[in-house]
């Protein structure tokens, strides 16, 4: 296949007080849109079924649980499995999983038209803090509540295109892509919960915000010559506000569709998956260009190292 109509399923708010199920309803709602569209694939946010709970300071284990997912489908996501194989629909979505042994992780799923899971992902980049951080205006307990994820960065053909997918604060490292762009992906996934603001600098808004997340997105995109969609969880929850700005871009770096709210919308773009081929053949055709005696760095050492 070379040409596919990919939906971004954009989610607004998502409050405390708001159950599984009625989000899984507002996501069927937009799938069903999407397909009214022509789409065959639809993105969804990271940790789309519940509100973006690492801002909340819990020191109650069995409190931090009840926001994870034991298995998946459960009861709650069925019906959107279901739709999805109606549909047939391929699907990615972000939820917190809690593995049968202990483990917990920040995870994406992917799935075929028929609704089966096929490919998994578990957040690499974790950002925040692990402890009750007083200097900042609002909490981002990642780094309390996931291990860092184990999977790595694999890709998976998917629906005859090179899927891979990433979540959120991992958009900001050029080796996500990367890690992807060198088992020749063709559509990297994105869901993201991005605060308007940044809790550690408070004259740093939205503008910026949203230009960074595109400016990563589209690099990833130009740099790998894959399409990318990136989709966030928007809008105000329990007073903390999220950015939007969802988009998809194509593999000249183009942003194709954008979302022009805070809430539940659908952006879809016709992808033409021939278009990956030019870039990766040539300007970054990396078997004849890359030179990796000169990237030791980049697995051997973790911080920036000043010697001069
Ligand atoms: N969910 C995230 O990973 N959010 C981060 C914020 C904390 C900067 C992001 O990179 O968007």
């Amino acid at each position: 296949m070379t040409r596919m109509i990919v939906a971004g399923a954009q989610l607004g708010a998502i409050q405390k007080a708001d159950n599984r199920e009625s989000v899984v309803e507002r996501m069927i709602e937009l799938m069903n849109e999407a397909a009214a569209k022509g789409a065959t694939m639809i993105v969804y946010p990271e940790l789309a079924l519940t509100t973006f709970f690492p801002r909340w300071y819990m020191p109650d284990r069995n409190e931090v649980d009840s926001w994870f997912e034991h298995e998946m489908p459960n009861r709650a996501t069925q019906p959107l499995f279901e739709r999805a194989r109606d549909l047939a629909m391929a699907m990615t979505f972000g939820y917190a999983e809690l593995t049968p042994d202990g483990h917990h992780f920040n995870t994406s799923i992917l799935t075929n038209r028929k609704g089966e899971i096929v490919g998994k992902y578990r957040k690499v980049h974790l950002p925040g803090h692990d402890e009750y951080d007083t200097g900042r205006a609002f909490q981002h307990l990642e780094k309390r509540y996931f291990e860092p994820g184990d999977l790595g960065f694999r890709v998976w053909r998917n629906e005859g295109v090179i899927m891979g997918m990433a979540i959120c604060n991992d958009r900001r490292w050029p080796e996500t892509f990367r890690c992807m762009g060198l088992q020749g992906v063709e559509l990297v996934t994105i869901g993201y919960n991005t605060p308007s603001v940044n809790s550690q600098m408070s004259a740093e808004g939205l503008e910026k915000r949203l230009f960074h997340s595109d400016l990563s997105l589209q690099a990833g995109a130009y740099q790998n010559a894959t399409f990318v969609v990136g989709v966030a969880k928007a809008g105000v929850e329990d007073g903390h506000p999220l950015m939007g700005g969802s988009i998809i871009v194509d593999p000249d770096g183009f942003v194709l569709a954008r979302a022009a709210t805070e809430e539940d919308e659908l952006i879809v773009a016709e992808c033409d998956f021939e278009k990956c081929a030019f870039g990766k053949s040539t300007i970054f055709d990396f078997q004849r260009h890359r030179r990796i005696e000169h990237y030791g760095r980049i697995t051997s050492q973790t911080g920036a190292i000043v010697e001069v």
